[in-house]
């Protein structure tokens, strides 16, 4: 048993005796991890000697017994808590040391520090050979979706294509039709971006799904479940949004019944994205409907969460609550540390470049309106902030053509589709702006 020293705070080595313990710890250690199921063999003293002979020798002691291809996620944040806790170096054994230094590459990998083609050199640089650990890393890479996000620069939005690897169905979410409300005119060009893109990689399009109905650019939905035949779905609280619109739009004919949409989604609903696993979490706040959609190691969270430097969303439209949005974000800070997080809009704070993709764990270090904030003073800032915010400048054009699931206005008689517009229907003007 000679220990191999990784780092400063941890060395791995084979199945050490009981009587090297009181070695290990004179050489320094202040803690052992036991990485062995026990009774592998007929002569490795077991966790509970092991147990006994570390406080004889006034060690910490950790059992997180592991084999090979059987290795999950926890194991690994096991050996990470460990390392992180233990009051000194650690000396971590298997029966080799193999299944200690994997732990320890894939903890490295999953916390972003080692790149997953760095893993094989690693090994070998310290003479075991990790390519168990490769596979695993690769086996891993397809439960977890492929995340492309499509920004609009003209509205600021972050259109999603996600990809299951395996089966190469993906999932489109919250695709933005263009409309110029000077002109009159729509155009498809994000939309069919994404189709070019779904296209050249042999996707094919599963779903096409709304976080909710937006207040500021029209939803494509509906364009591309035409073009695609892919099914179109939202949260089943768009009901609710549909009937306070019907009643500020005077739209007797509307159904306000989610028909409009082929799946209505309720909070803890799970279906499939090809072989991977959707779940969905109600994330009301910045609308009554608003959904989270988890894809395995992925969320996209839409307009709950912004980047850490961009804050959160607005919680002042009909139907908003500033006190509910911070129930849906502490629900979805409550995944593990390393989701992804994708969120809808970037509104590039000081004139920084486009960004979308955080973690759970980096909202939970660095949002500017979460951090060191209670739901009382979230509330407090966030309807401050509203009240400087005039409405966006498409939320009447949009929301008719939205909680329709992204259709436009059936054409008159002339063949022209017209929007209708309530005058003096919402609060915030632009004209009552803070200066
Ligand atoms: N100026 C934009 C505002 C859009 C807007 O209000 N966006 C919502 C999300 S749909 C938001 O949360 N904005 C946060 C903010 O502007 O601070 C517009 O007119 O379209
Ligand atoms: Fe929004």
């Amino acid at each position: 048993m000679q220990p191999i020293k990784i780092s400063e705070t941890l060395s791995i080595g084979a199945q050490p005796t009981e009587v090297d313990f009181a070695v290990l710890a004179s050489q320094g250690f202040k803690m052992v991890i036991n990485d062995r199921p026990d009774a592998e063999d007929a002569v490795q003293p077991g966790s509970t000697a092991e147990a006994k002979a570390a406080e004889e020798a006034g060690m910490a002691y950790a059992f997180i017994p592991v084999t090979g291809p059987a290795i999950t996620d926890a194991d690994v944040f096991a050996f990470q808590k460990g390392l992180r806790l233990a009051p000194g170096p650690v000396f971590a054994h298997c029966k080799t040391g193999m299944r200690a230094l994997t732990l320890h590459a894939l903890g490295e990998v999953l916390g972003g520090r080692m790149d997953a083609d760095e893993v094989i050199a690693f090994g070998n640089r310290h003479g075991f050979d990790l390519a168990g650990a490769k596979a695993w890393l690769d086996r891993r890479a397809t439960l977890n979706p492929q995340v492309t996000g499509f920004y609009d620069p003209r509205t600021f939005s972050v259109q999603y294509v996600v990809t299951d690897p395996a089966t190469k169905r993906c999932a489109i979410v919250d695709p933005v039709l263009d409309f110029d409300e000077k002109s009159g005119a729509t155009a498809t060009t994000p939309a069919d971006a994404i189709l070019a893109y779904v296209r050249e990689r042999g996707l094919t399009v599963e779903w096409i799904l709304d976080t909710h109905p937006h207040a500021d650019h029209f939803s494509a939905a509906q364009y591309l479940k035409a073009q695609t035949g892919a099914q179109t779905a939202i949260g089943e609280q768009v009901v609710a949004v549909q009937k306070l619109w019907k009643g500020l739009y005077n739209w007797p004919e509307l159904a306000a019944d989610g028909s409009q949409w082929d799946r209505l989604f309720a909070h803890g609903e799970r279906f499939k994205l090809g072989s991977l696993d959707v779940s969905v979490l109600f994330s009301p706040g910045h609308t009554l409907a608003s959904i989270t959609y988890v894809i395995g190691d992925a969320a996209f969270v839409h307009d709950t969460l912004f980047m850490p430097d961009g804050g959160t969303a607005r919680a002042d439209f009909p139907g908003g609550s500033a006190k509910a949005l911070w129930a849906s974000i502490q629900a979805i800070l409550a995944l593990p540390d390393e989701t992804r997080l994708f969120t809808g809009h970037d509104y590039q704070p000081h004139g920084r470049a486009p960004r979308w993709e955080s973690t759970v764990g980096q909202q939970k270090q660095s949002n500017a309106h979460i951090v060191e904030r209670d739901e009382a003073a979230f509330v407090a800032l966030r309807e401050a902030r509203d009240k400087t915010l005039s409405m966006p400048k498409l939320i009447l054009h949009a929301l008719q053509v939205n909680i329709r699931g992204g259709r436009l206005p059936e054409p008159e008689s002339n063949g022209r589709r017209y929007l209708k517009i309530p005058l003096d229907a919402l609060v915030g003007a632009a004209w009552d702006d803070a200066p």
